[in-house]
């Protein structure tokens, strides 16, 4: 995605949440947000176009256009200022708390003078937040558990963001004379779902040149400790970044101690010292004689232990050392094994980007199937009907003739909170794929909550449970469900679950694939994208699976074209049918 599209796009939301925390206009509010939404997902980088050109981006005005040129042309806007300078710091920190809202944030700050989180939950134990207008005893105690959810989740960022972030450093790093490699570490090199801080490495025998530019580096807010070999810094953004210059002599096993993670490292120390060796940060030696034996890379170190190299995805310790003892690691889906994407959506509901680009960028992946799933109309606020998705169809089928890529022409519905869906059989049997997915209702008791997703799964037209857990990374914690049973569900009646690729969802997670994937349940890994860029997050889903030790014959969505279909037809299998014509 382009910086200044997402610079931008920072901006328009920034100011949209401000204008709503200070009471203002809600259509204003609304169309920032929307222009934010538009200019992050416009297809073309948006630096250096002038103000008509800014007009021209749909939901971007004339005002909102001039906005944007005043941000590019001078790094920030004045109304913007001068909207931060009213607005305390506390109470725009009020804007994180998840479930809040910004409409409520502006109401416990007017009406309660709530200007911090602290005062916040200060208010939700003395229980002062129920008697304000709109409010009462059960909205408080949502607001409550939501507070309680995301705190969970810590400090920790998106894996995304991380990557992103340590991208950027790493970009300038490598560049520096003398670096010999550069590379990321620590839970973001195993993928996992969120990161605690950042871990960098660099091998180079020249350490002082790379400090220093590490630790002069624009976006950096504060260096918290600054050593020849190793140094911490503070990003503006407060996020933590560990930088370890090493010898390249020793990056192997630099990399194999800094990506962790510790359950994985501390076993193979321990198989190490069975050796009468020691494995540390500087290589593998032997005891005795203190001899190195391996250092350079990752497989070596491996390989002297008597292990074949493990993906940095499974080095959780939950039997991948076991796996590489006896010769049987799993075999990975792979990002390269995709033949399409099963979950996206275009501007005809929430996309910003039409069909035709979206086909565009897909058929550019070198996908060779492509499905459209635009939402259904229980969803209302996206305005879908029948006749629009039999127009949508056509266009569709027009559009495949020359597209050179199949298309599916899918819908994602609405699993209802009684687990009832958008339109009847009929009409749903004209779809090629159907997605299904909670958008509401999240709070639902275990038990109806996993009869609703049950009587989706058992539907006899649904393909995908779309994002199952509903779970939003630091915003929204997972429904509570009873997963084996829906596994056990899935895998009975050929129905898939998604392993959603969007970086605040990642869901199902690598525990659940894992475990899904022992009840016999198939996965699509998707994108869900609303905009051309988003395509690009198929690597987190990716990884995602991974972590769930998954394979590319676990995963629908890489098989042939044939399969997929007969896969999708939801015929009960073979054995099944025979089963039970014979008694
Ligand atoms: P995070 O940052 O919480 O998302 O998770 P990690 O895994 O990146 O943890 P972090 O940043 O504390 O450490 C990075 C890696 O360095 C970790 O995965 C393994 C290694 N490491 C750090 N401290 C220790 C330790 O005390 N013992 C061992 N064996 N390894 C360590
Ligand atoms: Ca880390
Ligand atoms: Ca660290
Ligand atoms: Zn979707």
């Amino acid at each position: 995605m382009p910086r200044s599209n997402d610079a931008a796009a920072r901006m328009l939301q920034e100011f949209a949440e401000l204008l709503a925390i200070s009471g203002g206009d809600p259509f204003k509010v609304r169309a920032y947000e929307k222009a934010a939404r538009m200019v992050e997902g416009y297809g073309a980088d948006i630096a250096g176009l002038d103000e008509k050109a800014l007009d021209a981006i749909p939901s971007v005005g004339a005002h909102l256009a001039r906005k944007i040129a005043e941000f590019q042309r001078t790094g920030s806007v004045e109304e913007l200022e001068d909207l931060r300078a009213q607005v305390p710091a506390g109470v725009r920190s009020l804007l994180e708390v998840p479930g809040l809202g910004p409409k409520r944030a502006h109401q416990v700050y007017e009406e309660l003078g709530v200007t911090s989180v602290g005062e916040l939950l200060d208010a939700l134990h003395e229980h002062r937040l129920q008697h304000l207008d709109g409010w009462g005893a059960r909205s408080e105690e949502n607001l409550a558990k939501s507070v309680r959810d995301a705190h969970l989740g810590g400090d920790r960022i998106q894996l995304a963001v991380g990557l992103g972030l340590a991208e950027e450093i790493l970009a300038s790093l490598s560049a520096l004379p003398g670096v010999h490699g550069a590379d990321y570490a620590g839970s973001i090199r195993r993928m996992c779902a969120t990161v605690g801080d950042i871990d960098l490495l660099v091998a180079s025998e020249e350490p002082e040149p790379v400090m220093e530019a590490f630790c002069t580096a624009p976006l950096v807010a504060r260096v918290l400790v600054r050593g020849s070999t190793k140094s911490s810094v503070l990003t503006t953004k407060g996020v933590q970044v560990d930088l370890r210059v090493v010898e390249p002599s020793a990056w192997g096993s630099a990399q194999l101690y800094f990506t962790g993670s510790k359950a994985h490292n501390i076993r193979l120390r321990e198989i190490a010292v069975r050796m009468g060796e020691k494995l540390s940060e500087y290589g593998l030696f032997d005891v005795a004689t203190g001899r190195l034996l391996a250092a350079a890379t990752e497989q070596e170190v491996y390989a002297h232990l008597g292990l074949a190299w493990i993906p940095p995805t499974i080095r959780e310790d939950t039997g991948e050392i076991e796996a590489a003892l006896s010769g049987e690691l799993p075999d990975l889906v792979e990002l390269t094994d995709l033949r399409g994407d099963l979950h996206t959506h275009t501007d005809l509901t929430d996309g910003v980007a039409t069909l035709e680009d979206m086909v565009t960028a897909a058929k550019a992946r070198g996908y060779r199937y492509y499905a459209i799933t635009d939402h259904a109309p229980l969803l209302y606020m996206q305005r879908m009907t029948d006749q629009k998705a039999l127009e949508q169809r056509e266009r569709i089928r027009r559009l495949e003739r020359s597209a050179g890529i199949t298309l599916l022409h899918g819908t994602e519905l609405n699993i209802q909170p009684d687990g009832s869906l958008d339109w009847d059989a009929d009409f749903l049997a004209g779809f090629d794929i159907v997605v299904a997915s909670v958008h509401s209702a999240f709070r639902q008791s275990r038990d109806v909550m996993t009869a609703r997703i049950l009587r989706a799964v058992e539907h006899p037209c649904v393909n995908v449970i779309a994002h199952p857990t509903g779970r939003s990374l630091g915003r929204r914690a997972p429904v509570d469900a009873d997963w084996d049973e829906i596994f056990r569900a899935a895998a009975r009646s050929g129905t898939a679950l998604e392993v959603n690729s969007s970086p605040d969802r990642l869901d199902l997670d690598g525990d659940l694939v894992r475990r899904a994937r022992h009840a016999g349940v198939r996965l699509a890994i998707s994108t869900d994208a609303h905009a051309v860029t988003h395509l690009d997050n198929m690597r987190f889903g990716v990884a995602t699976a991974q972590r769930g030790w998954a394979g590319p014959e676990d995963i629908i969505n890489t098989w042939p074209l044939a399969r997929l279909r007969r896969f999708l037809a939801k015929h009960p299998p073979a054995h099944a049918r025979a089963g039970r014509g014979s008694k």
